[in-house]
């Protein structure tokens, strides 16, 4: 390769760790993860351009090591083969390496797995409860207890009713809305089949089963427009029931939340008044 080329490939290399996408959705032909928009997102990718410089290293080693064997070790260049059969120390060393490396993995990966699962103990008023039903094939939202439950359902905007800002198969009619800065609380069930939620600027995503509640929980620091997709198989419309989440200071969503209690549409109406629809806010959430 020439010089020019290899700087460019080691810049494109770079630039995989440093960039990411510019929008909290995602770009066609995109290949890294989405810009992290939470901590535990940003752990996530942390430990993702960890790994990935490991098994880089291991993979150009082994493939380096292969090929010195071949054409150093080969029949014609040993007309003679060696006779013995195996060395001691050769063995330790290729077994007691990889299980120090998977043991240092382990190290970054567990604690991570604990702080994606586990919501931090926080005072109860910092937390907002928000239960997720799957259905085929929409999403709907459940917010309040007992009396005060007051629902919105979240379905795909069809191709040919678009409006101006919102994206092809993934914007929805009545998005899934949170306040930032609070500890959002997601119980995440399904009514039909198994479906699952997730949303990979936030890092987060689990399965939706039916007669199950699982857990998910998320702490935004921008508002904005985030995007996801139900990430599990689960029939003919699958690919047409994703996820449109508003993060809103809270202020706003309280307001959202007033209205929500009057109706759905009189609540989404608000949200586009204080959040329209369009690219230039979903960039404006970096
Ligand atoms: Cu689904």
């Amino acid at each position: 390769m020439r010089r020019g080329a290899w700087k460019s490939w080691a810049l494109g290399c770079a630039s995989l760790f440093v960039t990411g996408s510019a929008a909290a959705a995602p770009t066609p032909g995109g290949v890294n993860f989405q810009t992290p928009a939470t901590e535990v997102a940003r752990d996530v990718m942390a430990f993702h351009n960890e790994v990935l410089i490991i098994i880089t290293v291991i993979t150009v080693f082994v493939t380096l090591l292969l090929a010195w064997v071949v054409i150093r070790y080969n029949k014609r260049a040993n007309p003679v083969p060696k006779k013995f059969s195996h060395n001691t120390l050769v063995e330790i060393v290729w077994t007691v390496v990889p299980v120090l490396i998977l043991v240092w993995i382990a190290k970054g990966s567990f604690p991570l797995l604990y702080e994606q699962d586990v919501m931090p103990k926080v005072p109860e008023d910092q937390v907002v409860d928000i239960k997720v039903y799957g259905h085929q094939w929409y999403w709907r939202y459940q917010y309040g207890q007992g009396d005060e439950i007051t629902e919105i359902e979240s379905r795909i905007v069809p191709k040919d009713q678009l409006k101006a800002g919102q994206i092809d198969q993934l914007s929805v009619d009545n998005p899934i809305v949170a306040p930032l800065n609070k500890h959002v609380r997601l119980s995440i069930t399904a009514q039909d089949v198994i479906h699952a939620w997730a949303m990979p600027p936030f890092a987060i995503k689990v399965d939706a089963v039916p007669g199950r509640l699982n857990q998910l929980w998320f702490k935004a620091e921008q508002p904005g427009i985030y995007f996801g997709q139900c990430s599990e198989i689960c029939g003919a419309n699958h690919a047409y029931m994703p996820i449109e989440l508003r993060i809103l200071p809270e202020d706003q969503y309280n307001q959202w939340l007033t209205r929500l209690k009057m109706s759905p549409a009189e609540a989404t109406a608000y949200l586009d008044q204080v959040q329209p629809r369009g690219a230039a806010q979903v960039a404006a959430a970096h």
